[in-house]
């Protein structure tokens, strides 16, 4: 080999050990082969060698031509298995390192109340039903005794969804097209979310209900009574105080507000430090669902013979009953998922 020609080999394959990464190899390959490479301007330099001269000294270019691409290939794949061997060395994982803890998630508050309140009258031999959160305006208002344009229907600030659906304002639209399918007697509750445009400590834009029902020959308010005495004696303490107070609904008449003796002062209106209790603002009593026989109308709708029937239907909200029973003050707590708040309950 010319000397010329050996030192440009050598001179390259030392460059080429040296190569520390891909993009060095890249560029030395650019160097030597590339389109104004040395070598590849040598190649082209054969022309102005002798013409005896040409085959050898083009035969040895050529050979040099291999050896560099060569030791390129090898230089490249030896760096590739390099970086893999580091970065299995740097990423493998510490088995002996104390794992990290996936806390088990809990039911929310608002659940637990809800089954809680539902258990109690399943005990009673009531059954579940669920319904859609769109309703339309028949369901929602109008089979319940609230004609179109009717003042009692601005007692819920609805969500419209357009001009014939809204978001149900409560769960009694369930309790509609069981009765538009099924004939007394009937046994039933309806829990589930209701949307009313209100948010504030007490009131949030959705929230949950537990509505129920009973219709049959011969239910009276006495059956009411009973039935939701024994319900806020299981939720609260066996010796609460319940009392039922005169007030009106469209869909039930004669309707009640019912309430229980204040939890936080068992009724006396004044606390041990002799301050006017804060919870029942000195009255001595909650206010903690709605209920009352069901009009004759509804029935009408739902094609019953008010003459023939009777029912009484009750209502209740399932965040003011968790608040009232463990003592939180502000409603959005349910909603805001703050974990020190959550926590607290399972
Ligand atoms: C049918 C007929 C009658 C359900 C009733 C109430 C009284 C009531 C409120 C309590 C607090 C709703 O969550 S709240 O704001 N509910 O006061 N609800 S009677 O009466 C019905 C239901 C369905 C077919």
């Amino acid at each position: 080999m010319l000397d010329a020609n050996e030192s440009l080999r050598d001179e390259a394959l030392v460059r080429i050990d040296q190569c520390a990464s891909e993009e060095e190899i890249e560029q030395v390959r650019i160097e030597y082969l590339g389109r104004k490479g040395i070598l590849t301007l040598r190649l082209r330099g054969l022309r102005e060698v002798p013409v005896e001269e040409r085959p050898r000294i083009g035969e040895q270019l050529n050979r040099l031509r291999l050896l560099i691409e060569d030791r390129l290939a090898a230089r490249l794949s030896q760096l590739k298995k390099q970086a893999q061997e580091r970065a299995i060395r740097e990423e493998s994982v510490d088995i002996s390192l104390s794992g990290s803890r996936w806390e088990p998630g809990r039911v929310h508050p608002v659940t637990l109340m809800m089954d809680e309140i539902v258990d109690v009258f399943l005990g009673m031999g009531f059954e579940i039903a669920r319904g859609p959160d769109i309703e339309d305006d028949y369901h929602n208002f109008e089979a319940l005794n609230m004609p179109k344009d009717h003042p009692a229907r601005g007692m819920w600030d609805t969500f419209f969804v357009s001009d014939d659906l809204v978001l149900r304002t409560h769960t009694s639209p369930v309790q509609i097209r069981i009765m538009e399918k099924r004939q007394p007697p009937l046994q039933i509750i309806a829990p589930g979310a209701v949307y009313r445009h209100d948010d504030d400590a007490t009131h949030s834009p959705m929230f949950h209900q537990v509505e129920g029902f009973m219709v049959d020959s011969h239910i009276a308010f006495s059956d009411l009574k009973g039935v939701l005495t024994h319900f806020l004696r299981q939720v609260f303490r066996e010796d609460t105080g319940v009392r039922f107070r005169p007030s009106f609904f469209p869909f039930t008449e004669p309707s009640a507000e019912v309430d229980i003796q204040c939890l936080i002062c068992g009724g006396q209106g004044i606390t041990a430090d002799r301050q006017s209790c804060r919870v029942c603002k000195g009255s001595g009593w909650l206010e903690i669902l709605g209920a009352g026989l069901i009009d004759p109308e509804v029935f009408r709708f739902v094609g019953y013979d008010p003459e023939k029937v009777a029912g009484f239907a009750f209502g209740m909200g399932v965040e003011r009953i968790a608040m009232l029973k463990y003592g939180i003050e502000d409603i959005r707590l349910f909603f805001q998922n703050d974990l020190r708040f959550l926590r607290q309950f399972s």
